[in-house]
């Protein structure tokens, strides 16, 4: 048992050692110098923060994306039509309804209330999706 181990570790050894010495010269460059360029001055105005508690839609290729979104409430969900065919956004139960938003225009609303909101696009029916306020 003894021999078993000592044979074990004896090719351990002898592997590693023609790993190391087979390893390709490559392995040896220096890493490259750091960069010698300043970093960037820090920005003298912060880019504004992503407006808290809203979340965008794109109405796109005749669907909604995301299909479904889950948000806090309060959250305010803004739709953007991103098609060149007009689309709405309307509750299926009549609760909110966009006029017939042009390309790149765009609608929101602020989803104070908990529950399922489930709407679609009135001329194209078939557009649908839900936002879930929890
Ligand atoms: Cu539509």
């Amino acid at each position: 048992m003894k021999g078993i181990l000592i044979a074990v570790l004896a090719l351990a050894v002898v592997g590693g050692a023609i790993w190391f010495l087979a390893r390709p010269e490559t392995s040896e460059a220096p890493p490259p110098p750091a960069a010698a360029t300043p970093p960037p001055p820090a920005a003298t105005t912060p880019p504004p923060p992503a407006a808290a508690g809203t979340l965008r839609v794109d109405m796109k290729d005749f669907a909604f994306a995301p299909q479904t979104l889950r948000v806090p409430a309060g959250t305010t969900v803004v739709w953007t039509n991103q098609d060149a065919a007009g689309h709405t956004v309307t509750s299926d139960t009549g609760a909110f309804s966009s006029a017939l938003l042009a390309k790149s225009q765009s609608f929101e609303r602020t989803f104070a209330e908990k529950g399922t909101f489930e709407y679609h696009c009135t001329p194209h029916p078939f557009m649908k999706a839900s936002v879930i306020v929890e």
